[in-house]
């Protein structure tokens, strides 16, 4: 209740403190720190029992209530995870390249890393040694929508560092697509069309840059432009673009597919720090979708490396945009399950701007006042991020600099807003240490609830055992009660987890063994029709192609079909593996020895992979996935003949 809502001890005190802390620990739930820093046993009794008391214990064996989705930043990969119990249950390797998959390494994995590129990023990745960008910075996964809840199809990510947006396929848990948007810079927010169903996937460009940046414009940010996009989902293909001033931060939609929307820190269009925090106030952009799509029906667009890209800078007056001033440098914008309002964080500001996405028409149709828009404003607490719905009325927002969570409710937030008595804040939650994003259960969808509440910090600081200068993040859980919440998970986890959503099981229904028809393996397929070998039955046949040479076999536990095969010095030699298993959880893999190759091949599916035998001599491969209890012995040999002089 509002009386928690200034705490008489904050974190901070108790943190600077270095006499009496352990006895004030009590006042802080299950954060019972001593002066030192260690966590008591006492305390983790209390967290146990607190999972205990919310009915959230997932016991041995059990299954959790939900799925996460995780974005890993700077790791590049997507998590699942199960909640409540937190425990990581798969790595989906997306921007990355993974050692245990051969994601990157294999055939088919090269194909999505390489055929989303534009033809010029290839060749300045060629000049640095690289087929595709080694690297990726994955913020937000959000799943596909009908009718404004999640169908189960596909999850889309972006990568902040090249560029790039991807999918996951929801039904084997593999990416299946990638590309690179043109003439954008840094893809950072990123959501999927809630209504009427995910159509569109909308993207924004982080960083501006010269309209055409080829070189001919550098240090001139007054000719600079910013980019927001919009996908085609079911394509992955660029629906169009707008060209917007100011930067493109996070960005959400509304319940009708009319409008969505982007927040701006840099309206200033500012190229350092103090420029791009000079202004007073920055914006919202507001994108009208149907406006967008008649624009571009009527032709008034221009074409950009092969982009429909329209004009929706601040001034234009078109219809395709309107600029909402907001406080300095807002951050997170989320869109509430109640269909109406859109809450805006102001970072810099103490207050999330609150919209009624309703009031909207009159800007468009009657130039009202954009900040007419504006229903509430509520001051909760330093460095307001990210917001969180419970579906009951009630947001969760992260406050970054005050490492707090406050709940607060909208309607309250609206009252005092028109000058009524009212307090908004409900609870406000230490929490360790610096959030980022938040989520509730089925948060961002209109069945939103008020289970669990998760909390992604960007410290760990003293919460776990020290591990050199580079330290996990850390992630907690609580179980919502009522107008409280009780913590029930507190965990490290690597660089650097932004978003995540959490899905009822309803939704998700992946498949065990792969379908022998997955297009994951078409050009495989395509290829051994050629070669008259049947890809769904027994294989020991080696191709040879002038210089190729095609090995096909396929792998049943525990043997692979060919317990050798020869290739001379010089040839490219591309491995065809079957897993001719059909049993749930019997995957093979496929490694040579020296060659940094390595490939899963799950229960049916096929898997490939390229590359130059190069030096002669016997070179060993195996099964890399323990399969059998004769696992280990379920290898072979490739001989390697000398190049004949
Ligand atoms: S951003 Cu990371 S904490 Cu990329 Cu969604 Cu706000
Ligand atoms: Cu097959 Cu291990
Ligand atoms: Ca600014």
């Amino acid at each position: 209740m509002s009386d928690t809502k200034n705490l008489p001890i904050t974190r901070r005190g108790l943190l600077g403190a270095t006499a009496g802390s352990a006895a004030l620990a009590g006042a802080f739930g299950g954060r019972a720190m001593l002066a030192g820093g260690a966590v008591t046993a006492a305390a983790v009794a209390t967290a146990t029992s607190a999972r205990a008391a919310a009915g959230a214990e997932v016991g041995p064996g059990q299954l959790d209530e939900y799925y996460g989705f995780w974005s890993s930043g700077q790791a590049g990969e997507m998590r699942i995870l199960g909640v409540p119990s937190m425990r990581e249950l798969m790595r989906v390797p997306v921007f990355n390249i993974c050692s245990a998959t051969g994601w990157g390494i294999t055939n088919e994995s090269k194909k999505i890393l390489t055929e989303g590129l534009l033809p010029k990023t290839k060749e300045y990745l060629a000049a640095n040694g690289h087929d595709f960008p080694p690297n990726g910075d994955l913020h937000h996964p959000h799943m596909s929508f009908t009718e404004g809840t999640y169908d189960g199809r596909f999850l889309f990510m972006n990568d902040k560092a090249n560029t790039r947006v991807a999918r996951v396929r929801c039904d084997v848990m593999k990416c299946d697509k990638i590309i690179e948007i043109p003439n954008a810079k840094a893809i950072h927010g990123l959501r999927p069309q809630k209504w009427p169903r995910t159509n569109y996937v909308f993207c924004n460009g982080e960083d501006e840059v010269p309209m055409v940046n080829d070189g001919s414009v550098l240090d001139e940010p007054e000719k600079y432009v910013n980019f927001y996009t919009a996908l085609n989902a079911d394509e992955m293909t660029v629906a169009w673009q707008v060209m917007v001033t100011g930067n493109l931060d996070n960005t959400d939609c509304d319940y009708e597919g009319k409008y969505a929307f982007s927040t701006s820190y840099n309206s200033e269009m500012g190229m350092t720090l103090p420029e791009m925090t000079e202004a007073d106030s920055d914006h919202v952009v507001v994108f009208n979708i149907a406006e967008i799509e008649k624009g571009i029906e009527a032709g008034d667009f221009i074409e950009l490396n092969g982009v429909k890209v329209l004009d929706g800078r601040k001034g234009q007056n078109k219809k395709y945009t309107r600029y909402i001033p907001i406080p300095n440098n807002p951050h997170g914008c989320n869109m509430a399950p109640d269909k109406i309002h859109l809450c805006i964080a102001g970072k810099l500001s103490p207050t999330v701007s609150v919209i009624d996405v309703r009031k909207l028409d009159a800007v468009f149709n009657e130039d009202a006042d954009p900040r007419s828009v504006v229903v509430a404003e509520p001051e909760l607490g330093l460095g307001p991020l990210h917001t969180a719905f419970d579906g009951k009325g009630n947001c969760y927002t992260t406050l970054f600099l005050d490492s707090q969570v406050v709940k607060w409710n909208i309607a309250d937030a609206i009252k005092l807003y028109n000058g009524e008595d009212a307090d908004p804040i409900r609870l406000k939650k230490d929490v360790h240490y610096q959030p980022g994003h938040n989520s509730t259960v089925m948060g961002e969808t209109l069945e939103a609830t008020d289970k669990y509440y998760l909390t992604m910090n960007k410290f760990s600081k003293d919460r776990f055992l020290n591990v050199g200068p580079l330290k996990p993040e850390n992630e907690q859980l609580f179980a919502i009660d009522g107008d409280d919440m009780t913590l029930i998970h507190d965990g490290p986890t690597f660089a650097e987890p932004h978003d995540s959503i959490i899905v009822d099981p309803s939704k998700v229904n992946p498949k065990s063994v792969w379908d022998r028809n997955d297009p994951m393996w078409a050009d495989a397929r395509k290829q051994a029709e050629a070669d008259g070998v049947d890809l769904d039955d027994y294989q020991d046949t080696v191709i040879r192609d002038g210089n190729k040479v095609r090995v096909y076999m396929s792998s049943q536990a525990p043997n692979f079909s060919l317990e050798s095969f020869t290739v001379q010095q010089g040839d490219e030699v591309t491995v065809y593996v079957t897993n001719l298993d059909d049993i749930d959880d019997l995957t093979h893999g496929f490694t040579m020895g020296n060659h940094g190759v390595a490939m899963e091949v799950g229960a049916q599916a096929t898997a490939s992979v390229t590359f130059v035998a190069a030096q002669p001599g016997v070179f060993w491969y195996y099964c890399q996935w323990f399969c059998h209890a004769l696992h280990m012995e379920m290898r072979g040999r490739m001989f390697v003949e000398p190049k004949k002089a």
